[in-house]
Protein backbone atom coordinates (compact mmCIF):
# COMPACT_ATOMS: atom_id res chain seq x y z
CA UNK A 1 0.00 0.00 0.00
CA UNK A 2 1.78 3.26 -1.35
CA UNK A 3 -0.39 5.37 1.42
CA UNK A 4 0.83 5.55 4.98
CA UNK A 5 -2.34 7.69 6.47
CA UNK A 6 -6.15 6.97 6.19
CA UNK A 7 -9.00 9.06 6.68
CA UNK A 8 -12.27 7.22 8.01
CA UNK A 9 -15.42 8.46 6.91
CA UNK A 10 -18.46 7.21 8.65
CA UNK A 11 -21.80 7.56 6.54
CA UNK A 12 -25.11 6.73 8.80
CA UNK A 13 -27.18 6.08 5.57
CA UNK A 14 -30.40 4.03 5.98
CA UNK A 15 -32.69 5.85 2.96
CA UNK A 16 -31.66 4.02 0.23
CA UNK A 17 -33.79 0.68 1.98
CA UNK A 18 -36.55 -0.01 4.35
CA UNK A 19 -34.69 -2.02 6.98
CA UNK A 20 -34.13 0.05 10.30
CA UNK A 21 -30.67 -0.45 11.89
CA UNK A 22 -28.37 0.20 9.01
CA UNK A 23 -27.18 3.65 10.31
CA UNK A 24 -25.49 2.61 12.93
CA UNK A 25 -22.93 0.14 10.84
CA UNK A 26 -20.52 3.17 11.37
CA UNK A 27 -20.73 3.00 15.04
CA UNK A 28 -20.67 -1.31 15.10
CA UNK A 29 -17.58 -0.72 12.77
CA UNK A 30 -15.64 1.62 14.86
CA UNK A 31 -16.82 -0.31 17.96
CA UNK A 32 -15.47 -3.19 16.75
CA UNK A 33 -12.32 -1.86 16.52
CA UNK A 34 -11.36 -0.16 13.18
CA UNK A 35 -8.68 2.13 14.21
CA UNK A 36 -6.99 0.41 16.40
CA UNK A 37 -6.46 -2.70 14.07
CA UNK A 38 -4.79 -0.01 11.55
CA UNK A 39 -3.25 1.65 14.29
CA UNK A 40 -1.46 -1.75 14.74
CA UNK A 41 -0.47 -2.16 11.05
CA UNK A 42 1.41 1.00 11.46
CA UNK A 43 -0.90 3.52 9.81
CA UNK A 44 -1.84 6.85 10.86
CA UNK A 45 -5.40 6.73 11.19
CA UNK A 46 -8.15 10.43 11.06
CA UNK A 47 -11.36 9.50 12.00
CA UNK A 48 -13.50 12.78 10.26
CA UNK A 49 -16.45 11.36 11.74
CA UNK A 50 -19.86 10.76 10.44
CA UNK A 51 -21.58 12.79 7.15
CA UNK A 52 -24.82 14.35 7.78
CA UNK A 53 -28.09 12.52 6.87
CA UNK A 54 -31.74 13.87 7.34
CA UNK A 55 -33.47 11.32 8.88
CA UNK A 56 -36.56 13.54 9.53
CA UNK A 57 -37.95 13.18 6.22
CA UNK A 58 -39.17 9.90 5.73
CA UNK A 59 -42.57 9.96 4.15
CA UNK A 60 -43.85 9.39 0.77
CA UNK A 61 -43.65 12.61 -0.57
CA UNK A 62 -40.23 11.34 -0.56
CA UNK A 63 -40.21 8.62 -2.98
CA UNK A 64 -40.33 10.03 -6.70
CA UNK A 65 -41.04 7.99 -8.98
CA UNK A 66 -39.71 4.57 -8.09
CA UNK A 67 -36.85 6.31 -6.17
CA UNK A 68 -37.37 6.16 -2.26
CA UNK A 69 -36.05 8.96 -0.39
CA UNK A 70 -34.13 10.35 -3.46
CA UNK A 71 -34.04 14.35 -2.31
CA UNK A 72 -32.25 13.44 1.24
CA UNK A 73 -30.37 10.02 -0.56
CA UNK A 74 -28.57 12.52 -3.26
CA UNK A 75 -27.78 14.80 -0.96
CA UNK A 76 -26.65 12.96 1.41
CA UNK A 77 -24.51 11.80 -1.58
CA UNK A 78 -23.20 14.98 -2.51
CA UNK A 79 -21.86 16.03 0.43
CA UNK A 80 -20.02 12.29 0.79
CA UNK A 81 -19.23 13.14 -2.11
CA UNK A 82 -17.28 16.34 -1.47
CA UNK A 83 -15.71 14.80 1.55
CA UNK A 84 -14.19 12.10 0.01
CA UNK A 85 -12.67 14.48 -2.99
CA UNK A 86 -10.94 16.30 -0.07
CA UNK A 87 -9.36 13.26 1.53
CA UNK A 88 -7.85 12.31 -1.74
CA UNK A 89 -6.81 15.57 -2.24
CA UNK A 90 -5.05 15.64 0.72
CA UNK A 91 -3.08 12.20 -0.50
CA UNK A 92 -4.88 9.76 2.22
CA UNK A 93 -6.61 6.88 1.72
CA UNK A 94 -10.58 7.22 2.26
CA UNK A 95 -12.22 4.22 3.63
CA UNK A 96 -16.21 4.85 4.05
CA UNK A 97 -18.23 3.15 6.30
CA UNK A 98 -21.53 2.61 5.36
CA UNK A 99 -24.59 2.26 5.41
CA UNK A 100 -26.59 0.77 2.83
CA UNK A 101 -24.83 0.62 -0.31
CA UNK A 102 -26.32 3.71 -1.89
CA UNK A 103 -23.50 5.64 -0.23
CA UNK A 104 -21.40 3.87 -3.50
CA UNK A 105 -22.88 6.78 -5.07
CA UNK A 106 -21.01 9.62 -3.45
CA UNK A 107 -18.00 7.67 -2.36
CA UNK A 108 -17.50 6.87 -6.62
CA UNK A 109 -18.29 10.71 -7.23
CA UNK A 110 -16.09 11.96 -5.31
CA UNK A 111 -13.08 9.29 -6.67
CA UNK A 112 -14.29 9.61 -9.95
CA UNK A 113 -12.60 12.44 -10.86
CA UNK A 114 -9.20 11.69 -9.35
CA UNK A 115 -8.43 8.80 -11.95
CA UNK A 116 -8.17 9.01 -15.94
CA UNK A 117 -9.25 4.83 -15.80
CA UNK A 118 -10.51 4.40 -12.23
CA UNK A 119 -11.29 0.04 -11.60
CA UNK A 120 -13.99 -0.92 -9.06
CA UNK A 121 -14.49 -4.00 -7.86
CA UNK A 122 -18.36 -4.60 -6.21
CA UNK A 123 -17.90 -7.69 -3.78
CA UNK A 124 -21.76 -8.26 -3.30
CA UNK A 125 -24.51 -10.74 -3.56
CA UNK A 126 -26.47 -8.28 -5.73
CA UNK A 127 -25.75 -6.54 -8.43
CA UNK A 128 -27.28 -2.93 -7.70
CA UNK A 129 -27.06 -2.39 -11.26
CA UNK A 130 -31.30 -1.63 -11.09
CA UNK A 131 -32.54 1.71 -12.42
CA UNK A 132 -36.30 2.94 -11.22
CA UNK A 133 -37.36 1.89 -13.95
CA UNK A 134 -35.82 -2.22 -13.57
CA UNK A 135 -36.11 -2.30 -9.22
CA UNK A 136 -38.56 -4.31 -8.09
CA UNK A 137 -38.28 -1.81 -4.88
CA UNK A 138 -37.57 1.34 -5.41
CA UNK A 139 -34.58 1.11 -3.39
CA UNK A 140 -31.54 3.31 -4.29
CA UNK A 141 -29.11 0.93 -2.79
CA UNK A 142 -29.54 -1.48 -5.68
CA UNK A 143 -28.85 0.80 -7.99
CA UNK A 144 -25.48 2.57 -7.32
CA UNK A 145 -23.32 0.47 -9.81
CA UNK A 146 -26.06 1.78 -12.69
CA UNK A 147 -26.00 5.46 -11.16
CA UNK A 148 -22.00 5.69 -11.05
CA UNK A 149 -21.66 3.74 -15.04
CA UNK A 150 -24.58 7.03 -15.61
CA UNK A 151 -27.87 4.88 -16.29
CA UNK A 152 -30.77 6.37 -14.19
CA UNK A 153 -32.25 9.45 -12.70
CA UNK A 154 -30.00 12.55 -13.00
CA UNK A 155 -29.99 13.65 -9.89
CA UNK A 156 -28.45 10.84 -9.05
CA UNK A 157 -26.12 10.16 -11.82
CA UNK A 158 -24.96 13.85 -11.91
CA UNK A 159 -24.07 14.20 -8.59
CA UNK A 160 -20.38 16.11 -8.47
CA UNK A 161 -21.21 17.54 -11.39
CA UNK A 162 -19.87 14.53 -13.94
CA UNK A 163 -21.18 11.17 -15.26
CA UNK A 164 -20.16 8.24 -15.74
CA UNK A 165 -18.18 7.25 -12.80
CA UNK A 166 -16.45 4.48 -14.10
CA UNK A 167 -16.47 2.70 -17.24
CA UNK A 168 -18.29 -0.40 -17.91
CA UNK A 169 -15.46 -2.76 -18.72
CA UNK A 170 -13.31 -1.48 -15.80
CA UNK A 171 -15.57 -3.42 -13.19
CA UNK A 172 -15.41 -6.64 -11.77
CA UNK A 173 -18.25 -8.27 -9.85
CA UNK A 174 -17.42 -10.66 -7.68
CA UNK A 175 -20.04 -12.77 -5.43
CA UNK A 176 -23.06 -12.28 -7.56
CA UNK A 177 -25.77 -14.50 -6.64
CA UNK A 178 -29.39 -12.18 -6.84
CA UNK A 179 -29.73 -10.60 -10.11
CA UNK A 180 -32.81 -9.02 -11.19
CA UNK A 181 -33.83 -9.52 -14.94
CA UNK A 182 -32.97 -5.62 -16.19
CA UNK A 183 -29.58 -6.47 -14.02
CA UNK A 184 -28.40 -9.67 -16.21
CA UNK A 185 -29.38 -7.75 -19.89
CA UNK A 186 -27.50 -4.41 -18.55
CA UNK A 187 -24.27 -6.61 -17.61
CA UNK A 188 -24.55 -8.68 -21.44
CA UNK A 189 -24.95 -5.56 -22.65
CA UNK A 190 -22.18 -3.92 -21.24
CA UNK A 191 -20.02 -6.64 -21.01
CA UNK A 192 -19.24 -6.15 -17.60
CA UNK A 193 -16.92 -8.40 -15.66
CA UNK A 194 -18.63 -10.90 -13.28
CA UNK A 195 -18.00 -13.89 -11.12
CA UNK A 196 -20.53 -15.27 -10.03
CA UNK A 197 -20.93 -17.62 -7.20
CA UNK A 198 -20.53 -20.27 -10.13
CA UNK A 199 -17.14 -19.13 -10.69
CA UNK A 200 -16.05 -18.95 -6.88
CA UNK A 201 -17.35 -22.72 -6.67
CA UNK A 202 -15.64 -23.89 -9.92
CA UNK A 203 -12.25 -22.02 -9.93
CA UNK A 204 -11.85 -21.68 -6.41
CA UNK A 205 -11.62 -18.03 -4.93
CA UNK A 206 -7.83 -17.91 -5.53
CA UNK A 207 -8.21 -18.06 -9.78
CA UNK A 208 -11.01 -15.81 -9.14
CA UNK A 209 -9.23 -13.49 -7.45
CA UNK A 210 -5.76 -13.79 -9.62
CA UNK A 211 -7.72 -13.42 -13.10
CA UNK A 212 -10.27 -10.34 -11.04
CA UNK A 213 -6.49 -9.20 -10.50
CA UNK A 214 -4.94 -9.26 -13.80
CA UNK A 215 -8.13 -8.68 -15.41
CA UNK A 216 -8.13 -4.43 -13.89
CA UNK A 217 -4.21 -4.30 -14.38
CA UNK A 218 -4.69 -5.60 -18.01
CA UNK A 219 -7.30 -2.43 -18.16
CA UNK A 220 -4.35 -0.23 -17.32
CA UNK A 221 -6.10 0.64 -14.32
CA UNK A 222 -4.36 3.92 -12.43
CA UNK A 223 -6.49 3.39 -9.41
CA UNK A 224 -9.24 0.69 -7.91
CA UNK A 225 -12.26 1.39 -5.61
CA UNK A 226 -13.35 -1.32 -3.52
CA UNK A 227 -17.24 -1.56 -2.73
CA UNK A 228 -17.59 -4.76 -0.17
CA UNK A 229 -21.53 -4.98 0.96
CA UNK A 230 -21.31 -7.50 3.77
CA UNK A 231 -24.07 -9.61 2.23
CA UNK A 232 -21.63 -10.85 -0.37
CA UNK A 233 -20.25 -13.07 2.19
CA UNK A 234 -22.70 -16.01 3.78
CA UNK A 235 -25.07 -15.05 5.73
CA UNK A 236 -23.63 -17.74 8.15
CA UNK A 237 -20.69 -15.47 8.42
CA UNK A 238 -22.01 -11.98 7.70
CA UNK A 239 -25.68 -12.20 9.30
CA UNK A 240 -26.22 -8.71 10.27
CA UNK A 241 -27.19 -7.52 6.75
CA UNK A 242 -30.27 -6.16 5.17
CA UNK A 243 -30.76 -8.85 2.26
CA UNK A 244 -29.15 -11.95 3.22
CA UNK A 245 -28.74 -13.99 0.30
CA UNK A 246 -28.16 -17.73 1.34
CA UNK A 247 -25.05 -19.75 -0.86
CA UNK A 248 -22.36 -16.89 -0.01
CA UNK A 249 -18.89 -16.24 -0.31
CA UNK A 250 -17.24 -17.98 3.30
CA UNK A 251 -15.38 -15.62 5.84
CA UNK A 252 -12.10 -17.60 4.49
CA UNK A 253 -12.53 -17.12 1.17
CA UNK A 254 -13.07 -12.93 1.78
CA UNK A 255 -9.88 -12.86 3.96
CA UNK A 256 -8.23 -14.47 0.96
CA UNK A 257 -9.66 -12.54 -1.62
CA UNK A 258 -8.73 -9.29 0.79
CA UNK A 259 -4.85 -10.61 1.35
CA UNK A 260 -5.02 -11.12 -2.55
CA UNK A 261 -5.67 -7.87 -3.04
CA UNK A 262 -3.37 -6.04 -0.38
CA UNK A 263 -0.42 -8.31 -1.99
CA UNK A 264 -1.64 -6.84 -4.99
CA UNK A 265 -0.78 -3.38 -3.98
CA UNK A 266 -3.63 -1.64 -6.31
CA UNK A 267 -6.55 -0.60 -3.79
CA UNK A 268 -6.49 2.89 -3.78
CA UNK A 269 -10.01 3.62 -1.71
CA UNK A 270 -12.73 1.16 -0.25
CA UNK A 271 -15.96 1.36 1.61
CA UNK A 272 -17.48 -1.49 4.13
CA UNK A 273 -21.57 -1.16 3.63
CA UNK A 274 -24.42 -3.04 4.85
CA UNK A 275 -23.42 -3.75 8.26
CA UNK A 276 -26.72 -3.80 10.25
CA UNK A 277 -26.29 -4.13 13.92
CA UNK A 278 -29.99 -5.06 15.08
CA UNK A 279 -30.30 -7.80 12.44
CA UNK A 280 -27.07 -9.50 14.01
CA UNK A 281 -25.62 -11.49 16.42
CA UNK A 282 -23.60 -9.61 18.72
CA UNK A 283 -21.91 -7.63 16.61
CA UNK A 284 -20.31 -10.42 14.50
CA UNK A 285 -20.49 -8.50 11.01
CA UNK A 286 -18.85 -5.75 12.17
CA UNK A 287 -16.38 -7.77 13.74
CA UNK A 288 -16.08 -9.79 10.11
CA UNK A 289 -15.73 -6.39 8.27
CA UNK A 290 -12.78 -5.35 10.68
CA UNK A 291 -10.95 -8.22 10.42
CA UNK A 292 -11.20 -8.21 6.40
CA UNK A 293 -10.28 -4.35 6.32
CA UNK A 294 -7.64 -5.76 8.39
CA UNK A 295 -6.53 -8.21 5.75
CA UNK A 296 -6.86 -5.42 3.26
CA UNK A 297 -4.93 -3.43 4.81
CA UNK A 298 -1.77 -6.24 5.19
CA UNK A 299 -2.04 -8.04 7.91
CA UNK A 300 -0.37 -11.42 7.97
CA UNK A 301 -1.00 -14.28 9.99
CA UNK A 302 2.61 -15.20 10.43
N1 LIG B 1 -31.95 -6.33 -6.44
C1 LIG B 1 -32.95 -6.01 -5.43
C2 LIG B 1 -32.47 -6.45 -4.04
C3 LIG B 1 -31.26 -5.80 -3.47
C4 LIG B 1 -30.29 -5.08 -4.08
N2 LIG B 1 -29.37 -4.76 -3.15
C5 LIG B 1 -29.74 -5.27 -2.05
N3 LIG B 1 -30.88 -5.91 -2.20
N4 LIG B 1 -29.05 -5.23 -0.88
C6 LIG B 1 -33.29 -4.50 -5.47
O1 LIG B 1 -34.13 -4.10 -4.65
O2 LIG B 1 -32.78 -3.78 -6.30
MN1 LIG C 1 -24.92 -3.89 -2.55
MN1 LIG D 1 -26.00 -6.73 -1.61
Amino acid sequence: MKFKKISIIGVPMDLGQTRRGVDMGPSAIRYAGIVERLERLSYEIEDLGDIEIDRAERSDEENIGNLRNLKAVAEANERLAAKVDQVIQSGTFPLVLGGDHSIAIGSLAGIGKHYLNLGVIWYDAHGDLNTAETSPSGNIHGMPLAVSLGIGDPRLTNIANYTPKVKPENIVMIGARSLDEGERKLIKEKGIQVFTMHEIDRLGMAKVMENAISYLQKRGTDGVHLSLDLDGLDPHDAPGVGTPVIGGISYRESHLAMEMLSEAGMITSCEFVEVNPILDEKNKTANVAVALMGSLFGEKLL
